[in-house]
């Protein structure tokens, strides 16, 4: 039995690449170092894919907290301070990691029931228009771990 010959038409160009689609931004690995202290801002890290196309991330928004900034932490001088950051440039095929002493979120003002689920919903606005949803996995302090100096972000 012969494949009509519209399948092979059809198939002829997706066999030029790995798969069909482009591969998609998308960001994995969330979580939140919940602060001990309501009235501190909590951290918040993840890792932002750039898919074939690549992208930038434009900011952070939830609806389980007052307010989420980004920001990086920058050591000068012996120094560390951080910094705000408007944008990340998220490199095709690429990624860039928000991580302890380095880029991260500063949550401010965690809702309560979203400690209770034990984790909140991110919003990722990118410059490309996605808008991308993300769980975040909510870390007590004390299940953090005992935090290291260069571990956290010096709020
Ligand atoms: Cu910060």
């Amino acid at each position: 039995m012969r494949a009509p010959f519209s399948l092979f038409v059809l198939a002829a160009p997706l066999a030029l690449s790995a798969c069909g689609d482009p591969a998609p931004t998308y960001v994995d690995q969330a979580w939140i170092r919940l602060s001990p202290n309501k009235d501190m801002p909590s951290a918040g890290y993840f890792v932002a894919h750039g898919g074939d196309a690549g992208t930038q991330l434009r900011g952070v928004i939830t609806d389980y907290a007052l307010k989420v900034d980004m920001h990086e932490t920058v050591s000068k001088d012996g120094m560390t301070t951080m910094e705000a950051i408007d944008s990340v440039d998220i490199p095709a095929r690429g990624k860039v990691a928000f991580a302890p002493g380095g880029k991260h979120l500063m949550i401010l003002g965690v809702n309560d029931t979203a400690i209770s689920r034990g984790k909140m919903q991110l919003t990722f606005l990118m410059a490309n228009g996605d808008r991308l949803l993300v769980d975040a996995v909510i870390r007590k302090p004390e299940a953090a771990g005992a935090p290291k100096a260069a571990d956290t972000p010096a709020h």
